[in-house]
């Protein structure tokens, strides 16, 4: 059976509403990073880069949230847009879009505001300025367009909507303001079954909370080695 290594983080969250949505059978497989498990050697095997989302299918490893997502809507042969020249062009796009752009600006936005040690106005602003920027785009296109690719839901949106639903966290609580569009995508799919299978697929494993200096150890390793 496939195997998914999962946390209740933003990039395997997506994921697993993808697993929710195709009707895959699927083996949820607990990566807890706040107690170090992606650095364990059984999980570097699979993905070199110790992070979550990861999938065993077969002989076929895949890592990264987008790269994930792809390879089962390519699988399943679901969530795709037309089969066209311009489908393609357009899903690549987004998909990219999303995992150069929305996922990164995003989880740094958190990380200045939440968790780095000293409050740093510049780098909180810089963060926070482009994942705004970037949900601002996905919200005008959203204006004219049911879903991301047009009338079609699609794992671009399930893309989205795995940062998309924690906007509160990465611009603060008057964050949805500015997106009325993106947010009645984003509650659309929340209001999915499978959205409520992926969300609370967390609670199946005590997943640790604290941030406490194992975790920081686990997730912020640059704490302890200086580079620049
Ligand atoms: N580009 C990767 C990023 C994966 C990522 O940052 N995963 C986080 C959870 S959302 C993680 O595993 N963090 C643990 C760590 O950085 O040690 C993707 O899209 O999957």
């Amino acid at each position: 059976m496939l195997k998914f290594y999962y946390s209740g983080a933003p990039n395997p969250t997506k994921v697993a509403l993808m697993l929710e949505e195709t009707g895959l059978p699927y083996e949820p497989i607990p990566v807890d990073t706040r107690r170090g498990d992606q650095h364990k050697p059984d999980f570097m095997a699979v993905n070199p880069n110790a992070k979550v989302p990861a999938i065993v299918d077969g002989d076929a490893t895949v890592f990264d949230s987008s790269a994930c997502l792809l390879y089962l809507a390519e699988k399943t042969g679901k969530f795709l847009p037309a089969k066209t020249d311009k489908g393609r062009g357009e899903l690549l796009s987004w998909m990219f879009f999303v995992s150069s752009g929305v996922g990164p600006y995003s989880g740094q936005s958190v990380h200045f505001r939440v968790y780095a040690p000293e409050k740093i106005e510049y780098a909180i602003n810089r963060y926070a300025y482009e994942a705004q920027r970037h949900f601002g785009i996905i919200n005008e296109r959203l204006g004219n367009n049911k879903y991301m690719l047009g009338d079609t839901y699609t794992v671009v949106d399930m893309n989205i909507w795995g940062w998309a639903r924690l906007i509160p966290n990465i611009l603060g609580e008057k964050g949805w303001e500015k997106f009325p569009n993106l947010k009645r995508m984003v509650d659309e799919i929340s209001a999915r079954p499978a959205a409520a299978k992926a969300v609370a697929l967390k609670d199946r494993h005590k997943f640790k909370t604290e941030m406490d200096d194992e975790a920081k150890n686990a997730m912020f390793k640059h704490l302890t080695v200086k580079v620049a």
